[in-house]
């Protein structure tokens, strides 16, 4: 269903609504992912599901339960979001969990997080199941800088590195955006910015991604880790500079928390996360999707 601006900027936090205090839980049923980002500390992440990776994971099924206990603890919550751990549309989870969120708690904005590569022929499940905001992580897009960025894809059964890989992914990437868009979701980008890697191609990113229908981007500072461990985490001013170049084109947002994929409470202001999870999950302090 599309959702007006208005109510958006009122009860999302990642969508204006950060001035009205909104909250949001994450609910970190996704497991698996099919990238490989270089900043990525695989270990919970990994592209095959391991054994014991999933009991840190909730299911579809607990979705529920946790989304209540977070609402008595924090009445302001308004989204429900998957962002991760891994990719949520690497496995049916994520779907699932949101068509079952539309039954027990039809009033939550359902809000979802990929990095796209399964985005475009996964669009209409993703319209069918009532995606309210949709944020797609595009890190480049240009094949020959996302291959810095991202060593290979798994897709369609098939392991692809470099320089193809990255292309599949940007391709699928873009005119998953645009099908998206066109269906009323509203898009956010999520950009990870690498000092000399990516931070001279924002301007073009954020042009291109508006022009496919994005309404909003967010600029993620790198945590400098795994493969990407011995880049400077970019500075303030480059931070802002990115920022300023992305604007250029496209509304940008500027209270990003850095939320983990078990995040519950106000983004930046509260974290319930332990109390409604009572530490059973492990989500390392990696990257999430946001
Ligand atoms: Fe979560 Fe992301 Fe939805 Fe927000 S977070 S899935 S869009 S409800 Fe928000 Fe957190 Fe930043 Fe993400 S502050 S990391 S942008
Ligand atoms: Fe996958 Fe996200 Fe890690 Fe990239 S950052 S490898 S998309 S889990």
């Amino acid at each position: 269903m599309a959702r007006s601006i208005e109510e958006l900027e009122r009860n999302h936090p990642c969508f204006g609504g950060c001035r009205f205090n909104a909250g949001r839980i994450h609910l970190p049923v996704s497991p698996g992912c099919n990238i490989a980002c270089r900043f990525c500390d695989r270990s919970m992440n990994d592209v095959e599901q391991r054994p014991g990776v999933t009991s840190t994971i909730i299911t579809p099924d607990e979705a529920h339960t946790f989304i209540d206990r977070a609402i008595e603890l924090v009445p302001s919550i308004k989204v429900a979001g998957i962002a991760g751990p891994g990719d949520t549309l690497a496995s049916d989870c994520a779907l699932e969990t949101f068509r079952k969120i539309s039954k027990t708690h039809p009033e939550l904005l359902k809000c979802m997080s990929t990095n796209g590569l399964l985005l475009y022929e996964r669009a209409d499940e993703l319209i069918e199941a009532g995606i309210d905001t949709l944020t797609v992580t595009v890190n480049a897009v240009d094949p020959k800088i996302e291959a810095m960025i991202n060593d290979y894809i798994i897709y369609h059964g098939r392991k692809i590195e470099g320089v193809e890989g990255a292309r599949i992914l940007i391709d699928n990437q873009l005119k998953g955006i645009k099908k998206v868009a066109d269906a009323n979701i509203t898009v956010k980008i999520n950009t990870v910015l690498i000092p000399g890697i990516n931070d001279s191609h924002i301007k073009e990113i954020a042009r291109t991604v508006k022009e496919l229908g994005a309404m909003i981007y967010n600029i993620i500072p790198l945590i400098p880790q795994h493969k990407l461990k011995d880049i400077k985490r970019p500075t303030c001013e480059q931070i802002e500079r990115a920022r300023e170049d992305a604007e250029q084109y496209i509304k940008v947002f500027r209270h990003c928390a850095h939320c983990r994929a078990d995040a519950v409470g106000v983004p930046g202001i509260s974290e319930y996360s332990r109390l409604v999870y009572q530490n059973r999950l492990n989500v390392r302090d990696t990257f999430s999707h946001g």
